[in-house]
């Protein structure tokens, strides 16, 4: 007879188009994973990641015990033990050098977990710390600026209203591979098709012809780096024709003239060389963006991750503005979150804006962005004597090594660190570094609500899934590890007891956000019993727009009302939020923050820079997932997928043939990497993903090892960045490629 067979709603926690899967377990065993049907947002949708969760839960590499390293060797060790360890050596190090000498690291995963999301910044503030360093600064700190500049807050980001919408321009981005990014959208497919079908036009620019691109309507290549120029040229052409018409905005719109002084000299025939675009097409770009009354413009980790990185994300929004599109139906609208949204807080329409430049990193003085310093200034932080050098680092769910540039420098700096501690599941390329290893769960252990995807995500909804499998006993939480590194932090002692840790934390915070109504919520909340994530989730929820505001809104949201509901609550399709969601002091749109105003001068300077011989940009596969999913038995199989695209006529140019090894190299720095010959690459540029180069000793990924890969980012330049956010530079960076022989390996893609 077959074992009976139990169904488990779980909310993926790999990308950010967070499918609603449908877990079926026998045994104790994951026997399949589907889309789940009845999810209030995803309906049913998965991709071939989703399956792999299965993988991942029993991957044997995957660590389920603190680590601690004893000479060469690690060995497995208590929770207790590890602590105490931590304890023994951070403490003195924050003693002798001061708080700024621990650093901590954070890496995407934290951004799919609550436990580590809710309580990371919270570890932040108890190290006391000014280097806080994460992969937004490898990934969207540029939008995040400028919206944060536009619109008052960090997370006020517009995404496009894609189910009404009837022209989408995409630039840098692939949703059709990466699901989506700064945009939670589930099924691109289905929705361009459905786009389409209604008469509407998606158009396509990136450096290569994509995936999206292939199902778009026209794709055009642009020369790496350059969006800041076809952007504003379109900007240019809309005001030179007279097109530009805001709508319901002009009222709460301020800077207007400013852009059209400040874009006066990047006419389209000025800008066409220097992007690669046609002056007429940039032209008909702009008309068709102004004609079109449900239309948006989106742009993705291509127009961040470039030296113009903020500008391009500014004039993004500056596009859908001056058009009328933003916060309009089918345009770039902005999300209503449920819960945790800071844009849905305090007083509507007005707030402080954001800051920038609190402080600033010690060697290159590089400004703090959103409490952080840029990634790419870890190493040299590291490396550089003097007072307020780092000597310490805790990384969480990060893996800097592979997802930075510069990773083998910053490797070598890693071994000169006093004491490292890494949250993390596996012993990788990272972690190896480390000095005590404490592992998470498996996703499958683990309770999910997204707190970040439904702040970007194109239908409001409230989703909850709990935990497929019991965790094992003895294997904590992440929230209880932060919880218990604060402890230290805050000299309490790594036997402190966390959950009175918590609840003083969790105290404080309402006292001092509630004000005269902290008692009330307080008692309100002590009566559910609940601790920990779930207790600031429930919160937030029957806080937040659509909450119960504890029994003054009946039928309103509270997490026991989302979590009776399976599949999660629809809260419907985005609205128009402007005036309400601004939070600039003005109460307005900026649309000319001034500092974009300056650093627009700094790309004029740049107008006539000729292209360089050969330039390198990255590239997602559906099958993979930043640097940590090699080791998936279901996701490794099949072709190379590591492999370096290139123009046929560039590879006869260079003597590179279909299967030739190519040595990539930029100076010193210099991978290899099997060469595969496409057309639908723009001349003059080379494609290789990232997040590969899993061949450091020490690390313990056996699937991941048989297929190493080339890690992009040891030939990318670590002081490369957009000056305004700090942004790495990950795109169009030049590089040198000759033949050193043939491939031999699996056969590529
Ligand atoms: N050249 C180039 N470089 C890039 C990019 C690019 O496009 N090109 N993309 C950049 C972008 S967008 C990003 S977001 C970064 C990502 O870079 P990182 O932020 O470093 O993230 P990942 O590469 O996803 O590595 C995640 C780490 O978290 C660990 N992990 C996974 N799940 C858990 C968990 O539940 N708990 C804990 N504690 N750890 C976990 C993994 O083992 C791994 O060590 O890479 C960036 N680097
Ligand atoms: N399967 C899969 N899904 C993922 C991830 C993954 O690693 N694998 N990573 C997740 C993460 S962390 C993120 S941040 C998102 C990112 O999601 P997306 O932004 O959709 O990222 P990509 O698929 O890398 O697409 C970026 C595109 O920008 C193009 N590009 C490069 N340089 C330029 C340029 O200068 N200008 C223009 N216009 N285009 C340029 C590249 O050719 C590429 O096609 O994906 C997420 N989803
Ligand atoms: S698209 Fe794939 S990886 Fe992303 S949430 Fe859905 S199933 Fe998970
Ligand atoms: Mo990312």
């Amino acid at each position: 007879m077959n074992a009976p067979t139990e169904s488990h709603y779980r909310i993926c926690p790999l990308c950010e188009a967070c499918c609603g899967l449908n877990v079926q377990v026998a045994e104790g065993k994951v026997v399949s994973i589907r889309g789940a049907e009845n999810d209030a947002f995803s309906h049913g949708y998965i991709c071939p990641k989703g399956y792999a969760l299965k993988d991942l839960h029993e991957d044997p590499d995957r660590l389920r015990q603190p680590m601690l390293r004893r000479g060469d060797q690690w060995v497995k060790a208590s929770w207790d033990e590890a602590f105490d360890e931590i304890e023994r050596r951070l403490l003195p190090i924050v003693e002798a050098h001061g708080r700024d000498a621990v650093a901590v690291s954070v890496g995407n995963p934290a951004a799919h977990k609550m436990s580590l999301l809710l309580y990371f910044g919270r570890l932040a503030k108890a190290l006391g710390t000014k280097n806080i360093y994460s992969a937004s600064t490898l990934d969207q700190m540029p939008k995040q600026l400028s919206s944060g500049w536009m619109f008052g807050h960090w997370l006020s980001v517009a995404v496009p209203d894609i189910d009404r919408c009837d022209f989408l321009l995409i630039l840098g981005a692939n949703p059709m591979a990466s699901n989506g990014s700064l945009w939670t959208v589930t099924d691109f497919r289905g929705r361009a098709k459905a786009l389409r079908q209604r008469g509407g036009q998606i158009v396509v620019v990136d450096p290569r012809r994509t995936e999206t691109a292939a199902i778009a309507d026209a794709h055009h290549f642009i020369r790496p780096g350059a969006d800041v120029y076809l952007l504003a040229g379109m900007v240019n052409a809309l005001f030179a024709e007279g097109l530009v018409r805001p709508g319901r905005l002009a009222e709460w719109t301020v800077g207007v003239d400013a852009v059209r002084e400040a874009t006066a000299a990047f006419t389209p025939e000025a800008v066409a060389a220097r992007c690669g675009i046609a002056a007429d097409t940039i032209r008909g770009l702009a008309r068709q963006l102004a004609a079109t009354e449900r239309a948006c413009v989106y742009g993705r980790i291509g127009t961040c991750t470039q030296e113009f990185g903020t500008l391009s994300s500014w004039l993004v929004d500056v596009l859908n503005v001056l058009t009328g599109h933003l916060d309009a139906p089918g345009g770039a609208m902005f999300p209503k979150a449920a819960a945790f949204a800071y844009n849905t807080q305090g007083k509507a329409g007005t707030g402080k804006g954001i800051v920038t430049g609190r402080h600033a990193s010690r060697v290159s003085g590089a400004p703090e962005v959103f409490g952080e310093l840029p990634m790419t200034v870890l190493s040299e932080e590291i490396e550089t004597a003097g007072p307020g050098q780092i000597r310490a680092l805790i990384t969480v769910a990060s893996n800097p090594v592979l997802s930075s540039p510069g990773g083998p420098r910053l490797a070598q700096a890693l071994d000169t660190l006093e004491f490292m501690v890494s949250l993390d599941i596996y012993l990788n390329e990272t972690s190896r570094h480390a000095d005590v290893i404490l592992p998470g769960l498996s996703p499958l252990e683990d309770a999910h609500y997204d707190v970040t995807f439904p702040q970007l995500s194109h239908r409001n909804h409230a989703r909850y899934s709990g935990p497929v499998f019991e965790p094992p006993a003895d294997h904590p939480p992440e929230w209880h590890n932060l919880l218990r590194l604060m402890a230290i932090a805050r000299g309490l002692g790594a036997r402190a007891d966390v959950l009175a840790l918590d609840d003083e934390i969790f105290t404080a915070e309402v006292n001092k956000q509630a004000g005269d109504h902290a008692p009330a919520i307080l008692a309100a909340m002590a009566k559910t019993g609940r601790r920990g994530p779930e207790r600031q989730l429930d919160l937030a929820l029957r806080t937040g727009p659509n909450g119960d505001l504890f029994g003054l809104k009946p039928g309103g949201l509270s997490l026991d009302k989302v979590k009776a509901a399976e599949g999660g609550i629809d809260l419907g399709a985005l609205q128009p939020r402007i005036p309400e969601l601004l939070r600039t002091p003005s109460g307005r749109i900026e649309l000319a923050p001034p500092a974009c105003l300056a650093d627009l001068g700094r790309a004029r300077g740049r107008l006539d820079e000729p292209a360089p011989g050969m330039v390198i940009v990255g590239r997602r596969d559906v099958r993979s997932n930043n640097s940590w999913m090699h080791n998936l038995p279901t996701l490794a199989k099949g072709p190379m997928r590591c492999t370096a695209l290139l123009h046929p006529t560039d590879a006869a140019r260079l003597g590179l043939a279909d299967g030739a090894l190519a040595r990539i190299s930029a100076g010193e720095r210099a991978i290899t990497a099997p060469v595969a010959l496409s057309a639908d690459m723009m001349p003059g540029v080379v494609c290789l993903p990232h997040g590969w180069g899993h061949d450091l000793p020490g690390a313990q990924l056996g699937v991941a090892a048989e297929r190493p890969g080339a890690n992009l980012n040891a030939v990318l330049d670590d002081t490369l960045r957009d000056p305004l956010s700090g942004n790495a530079v990950l795109s169009g960076v030049e590089v040198t490629l000759e033949a050193v022989g043939l491939w031999v390996g699996p056969a590529p893609e």
